[in-house]
């Protein structure tokens, strides 16, 4: 069995932001690696040795691009001794997780079945999900855990656009179904990461502290939106407050407030232990506020625009608004649950004319760049604080005439573009 040899070929289902780089540290560190993606133009990218997305990591590594056996067949599976899943787990509309390319790639891997496999989920799952609905698809196919197959959990903790951590070196917490399963997985990623991988003591706490790690981030956001929001009518500006905190060497945590909170994680993470605590009779109140208050800031933030508007009377309708990033954070070119998608529709609500640009999502940009960008707007509103535009000189929005400007991610200089009879609003930040 795989655990009585050493274990030589791992596959990585879900070539993105997570398995990819996954994937280049098994083939770095020697293991025949087997690349298993659904898009095929991604699998193709990956075999000419190139990168579908931006990430330092990848850019940095590409050599061991071409090392990846990158594959749309999933027959590939048979051939590894251990298998990680590192699919999407996204919600829907309601906010209920969907587990479908989760149970999808359950399902390939028991139809492609190799004797002894340790299957690994790096998805971000709620607590009970690998017990309650992996396990049983395996066994229902009539595999024996400890024998045909051994299950664990090790949750992702990639930071896109993150210059420091990486798949190499973030310390990890791991969880198995059982204990010759967990001393698997301990020796796998041992072999790849340099950092401590903490076992926890069942696959369920593992499955917990990716959800509380996520969910801590999202309250502490909604805290200081919460802050923002109450600052703006005391007239105290809340950036120089929380830096002001932050001198505090202990016991705080610096977190700032925004146009909202974006990404694959922080928004979603939460309601999957809202969901699943619901099922068992207990409801999260405080993490569904902290939800709320986020989701939010988007209407605060053309509101904020209105108020600006009004002061300068100029009507929202007909007027040109410049949408000033996309992302849903600085510096990567990643649309999933970004504010600034919110943002424009409220727009579109209030007839506003919208301009879009964004230097890293060019495709969905109206403009090539951002001198162009500047000359067709009346008012702008931040939404993403890349370094482009945190470092743009104020002169340049008084010499295109901009009116108003809304500083979704309080990055810009308030009183240098006051300075300039600019009207400003940040979040928490007049
Ligand atoms: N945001 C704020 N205020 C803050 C921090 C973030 O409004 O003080 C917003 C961002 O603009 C963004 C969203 O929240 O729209 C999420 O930002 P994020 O920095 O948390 O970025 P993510 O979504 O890439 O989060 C990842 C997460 N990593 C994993 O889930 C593996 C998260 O756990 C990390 O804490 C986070 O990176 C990080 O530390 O940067």
């Amino acid at each position: 069995m795989a655990n009585e040899k050493k274990v030589q070929s791992v596959a990585i289902i879900g070539l993105g932001y997570v398995g990819l780089p996954l994937a280049m540290r098994c083939a770095e560190k020697d293991y025949e690696t087997y690349g298993l993606d659904l898009d095929k133009q991604k699998v193709d990218m990956i075999k000419r040795g190139e990168s579908p997305f931006k990430e330092k990591f990848i850019e940095e590594r590409k050599a061991s691009l071409k090392k990846i056996k990158a594959s749309t067949d999933p027959a590939i599976l048979k051939h590894a001794d251990i298998v990680v899943v590192c699919v999407p787990t996204p919600v829907d509309e309601k906010f209920f997780p969907i587990l479908t390319p989760l149970s999808s790639a359950m399902e390939l891997i028991v139809k492609n079945h190799k004797a002894g496999q340790l299957i690994m989920i790096e998805s971000t799952i709620n607590p009970g999900i690998c017990d309650e609905i992996l396990m049983p698809i395996l066994v229902q196919a009539g595999l024996k855990e400890g024998a045909d197959f051994f299950l664990g959990h090790c949750p992702e903790r990639i930071n896109p656009g993150d210059i420091k951590w990486n798949v190499s070196n973030i310390p990890r917490v791991l969880g198995a179904s059982s204990p010759k399963g967990l001393e698997m997985a301990k020796k796998f990623y041992e072999s790849i990461i340099d950092a401590p991988i903490k076992l926890m003591g069942s696959i369920k706490e593992a499955e917990a502290c990716k959800v509380v790690e996520n969910s801590f981030r999202d309250i502490n956001i909604a805290f200081v939106n919460e802050l923002a929001k109450s600052f703006d009518k005391l007239e105290i500006d809340i950036k120089n407050v929380i830096d002001g905190a932050a001198t505090k060497p202990f016991a705080f945590m610096a977190h700032y407030p925004g146009r909202g909170v974006g990404g694959h994680c922080i928004p979603v993470d939460p309601y999957y232990l809202i969901e699943r605590a619901k099922e068992s009779g207990f409801d999260h109140k405080f993490l569904r506020t902290a939800r709320e208050i986020n989701n939010s800031m988007p209407n605060y933030t053309v509101e904020a625009m209105q108020d600006l508007l009004n002061e300068i009377k100029l009507p929202m309708k007909d007027t040109t608004i410049g949408v000033m990033g996309l992302s849903y954070k600085a510096n990567v070119d990643d649309l999933r649950e970004s504010p600034a998608i919110k943002i424009i529709s409220e727009l579109k609500k209030k007839k506003a004319k919208i301009i879009r640009y964004d230097p890293f999502i060019k495709k969905m940009s109206d403009v090539p760049d951002l001198k162009t960008f500047l000359k067709k707007c009346t008012a702008i509103i931040l939404v993403t604080n890349h370094s482009e535009f945190a470092t743009l000189d104020p002169k340049e929005f008084k010499k295109n005439n901009i009116k108003a400007i809304v500083d979704g991610m309080n990055c810009l200089e308030k009183e240098k573009i006051k300075k300039l009879g600019i009207k400003y609003h940040g979040i928490g930040r007049k």
